[in-house]
């Protein structure tokens, strides 16, 4: 199985600083705002703040890179600042590098390297740790390029060929966590197979992002609860964070951080637990 580690999963949190993602969008527009937020998140037991200025939400517009920096760099400064370690969603290498001259330790990219052809030697040179995710298209095509014949081979087939083409750039393979991309380019029952059985990972580090995704509000809806409100998918969110976490996920990236925090509390009790039968 991929994605075994020995230390208990960590949490991002989520801070997307855009006026339009799909559960948090607008929220934290207002640098002070974001910052407080981000904040929140360390305190509530995030690891890493990830902080995101291009909402990639299905049918999302795209922002210039000027632009998503002067979202996202204050922020990142202010966090870094206060000690709160952080990590860079953007698809953009110059972004990137900005985000971590501030202070980010993380470059995260929903598109492994495969929207910027920079971004590659630019994570080579940076020498972070950087999450490449299983990405087909950008989102306004993206629900249409959910076509599979065996998804977890193919998810593992892609994600293999980003690092390979990682590699060659300078890029040490360590570096690099593996992310199935839950949403993207997989509309409701695509997702699951990849959450129950991590085999496209290889042996990398694995991320999950499932907080709040519409698959999981399609298994709500089926059993009769509220499956169209984002924010009441949040048990959905830790039911998979669990499963996670008891497959040894590297990490997993959530809107509630207190709650990811607590579900991972539960499973390394659970698995460090000493008691034997007399
Ligand atoms: N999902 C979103 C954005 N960035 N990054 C990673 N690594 N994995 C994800 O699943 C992922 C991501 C989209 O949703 P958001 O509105 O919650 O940020």
């Amino acid at each position: 199985m991929g994605g075994q580690t020995t230390r208990p999963t960590l949490v991002m949190g989520i801070l997307n600083v855009t006026p339009d993602s799909f559960s948090d969008g607008g929220r934290w527009t207002d640098v002070d705002a974001a910052v407080a937020q981000g904040l929140r998140l360390a305190a509530d037991g995030a690891a890493l703040v990830d902080v995101g200025g291009e909402s990639t939400r299905p049918g999302a517009a795209r922002v210039a890179p000027s632009e998503e920096r002067e979202r996202v760099i204050p922020v990142i400064e202010a966090l870094t600042e206060a000690g709160v370690a952080t990590s860079i969603d953007t698809m953009h290498a110059d972004t990137a590098v900005a985000a971590v001259s501030a202070g980010a330790s993380v470059v995260n990219d929903v598109s492994g390297g495969l929207a910027d052809a920079r971004m590659a030697p630019a994570v080579a040179e940076l020498g972070c740790d950087y999450v490449a995710m299983h990405w087909r298209a950008h989102s306004h095509e993206m629900d249409a390029a959910d076509v599979y014949e065996d998804i977890v081979r193919e998810v593992g087939d892609e994600l293999a060929a980003r690092v390979d083409a990682l590699t060659r750039a300078g890029v040490d393979e360590s570096r690099v966590i593996l992310d199935p991309g839950l949403g993207f380019a997989k509309v409701t029952d695509s997702n699951w197979p990849l959450l129950a059985d991590l085999d496209w990972a290889r042996g990398h580090r694995v991320l999950i992002g499932a907080s709040r995704k519409r698959f999981l509000g399609a298994a709500i809806a089926a059993v009769g609860g509220d499956g169209a409100d984002p924010s009441a998918r949040e048990h959905a969110t830790t039911a998979v964070t669990t499963a996670s976490a008891l497959r040894g996920v590297w990490g997993v990236r959530v809107h509630d951080a207190a709650a990811a925090r607590d579900a991972i509390a539960v499973v390394s009790a659970l698995t460090n637990t000493s008691h034997r039968a007399r």
